[in-house]
C-alpha cells in the first residue's frame, strides 16, 4: 500500500529534524516495513524539496548537484547493502578546506574519499554511456564527503538510506580542478590518513569501474524520473574506499594520484 500524504509529510519531518538537530533516530522501516525502493526516493524528494524551501526562508539553501553512494565494494560489504544509489548535494551542505568541520552539529559522522565533477553541460537520458558523461564533464577535482546517517549506529536497509538522503551531510572540494582528458581516472591511486596516520588506500576503478561508468548509472536512473544533471552541477562519484570515523580534534586528508590532495580539520 502506498504511503498517505500524511506519512510522506510525518518522514520527512523525521528524518530532518534529526539531522538539524543532530540525534539519531530508528530506522523507518521499523514502522513501515513495507516502504519500497520508489517510496523512498519519493521521500528522499520531498525531504530535499523541503530543505531548499525552509531554507530560502532563512539563508537561501540550494541544490547544487548529485552524490553517489555504495558504488564500491569497499562500501557496499561495509554497509550490508549491494546496490549502488543516488542523492542530492545543497549548498548547506558545502564545507571548506580553511574552515574546520564542526563536530557537534553531526552524529556519528565518518570521511569518504571521491573524485567529483563539475558538469559543464546538462545531460539527461536513459541510456548514456561513460563517454557521454566524459563528454559532459567540464573539470575533475578531489573531494571528501563527510556522511552522517541519522539512523542509530548507522545502520539501515536500502529504503532507508535512501529516504534519508543516502547519510549525506557535507562535501569538501579540493581546489585542484583539472579537465577529465588528462587523467585515466580508473587508475588513480588514493591514500587517506587521518591525523598523519594512513587509514584507507584505494583506486578509481573501485567505482564500479570507472567513477564515468557510475555516474552514467546516475543520470539513467535519475532520467526514469525525468531528471538529470545540469550545467554546473558537482556530482560526487562515491567513495573510492571504506569511510572512516572521525571525531572533535581530529584531521582527514585524501591524497589522489594526478589530481591532487583535498583535508579538512574537525573542531
Ligand atoms: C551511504 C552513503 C554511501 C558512498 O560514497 O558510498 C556513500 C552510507 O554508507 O551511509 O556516500
Ligand atoms: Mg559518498
Amino acid at each position: 500500500m502506498p504511503l498517505t500524504k500524511s506519512a510522506n509529510l510525518e518522514i520527512v519531518d523525521y528524518l530532518l529534524s534529526a539531522e538539524r538537530e543532530g540525534y539519531e533516530v530508528t530506522k523507518v522501516t521499523e514502522r513501515y516495513p513495507d516502504l519500497t525502493i520508489d517510496d523512498a526516493y519519493s521521500l528522499q524528494k520531498q525531504l530535499i524539496e523541503r530543505k531548499v524551501q525552509d531554507g530560502v526562508k532563512r539563508v537561501g539553501v540550494k541544490r547544487v548537484g548529485v552524490k553517489l553512494g555504495l558504488t564500491s565494494k569497499a562500501k557496499q560489504e561495509m554497509m550490508g547493502v549491494h546496490e549502488a544509489i543516488y542523492g542530492y548535494l545543497t549548498s548547506d551542505m558545502l564545507g571548506l578546506e580553511w574552515e574546520p568541520i564542526v563536530f557537534n552539529q553531526l552524529i556519528h559522522p565518518k570521511a569518504e574519499p571521491e573524485i567529483a565533477f563539475l558538469m559543464g553541460e546538462d545531460l539527461c537520458g536513459t541510456n548514456l554511456t561513460e563517454e557521454d558523461v566524459l563528454k559532459a564533464v567540464k573539470y575533475v577535482a578531489p573531494a571528501l564527503e563527510i556522511i552522517d546517517s541519522r539512523y542509530l549506529d548507522f545502520k539501515f536497509t536500502l529504503p532507508d538510506v535512501v529516504a534519508d538522503n543516502c547519510s549525506s551531510s557535507r562535501f569538501i572540494v579540493g581546489s585542484n580542478w583539472i579537465k577529465p582528458d588528462q587523467v585515466n581516472l580508473a587508475n588513480i591511486g588514493m591514500v587517506m590518513s587521518k591525523n598523519g596516520e594512513v587509514a584507507t588506500v584505494g583506486a578509481g576503478a573501485a567505482v564500479l569501474g570507472h567513477p564515468a561508468k557510475a555516474v552514467a548509472w546516475a543520470v539513467n536512473k535519475l532520467g526514469e524520473h525525468k531528471e538529470g544533471l545540469k550545467k554546473g552541477d558537482i556530482v560526487l562519484t562515491g567513495a573510492v574506499s571504506e569511510a572512516i570515523s572521525f571525531r572533535s580534534g581530529d584531521s582527514i586528508h585524501a591524497q589522489f594520484a594526478d589530481l591532487g590532495s583535498v583535508s579538512f580539520s574537525c573542531s
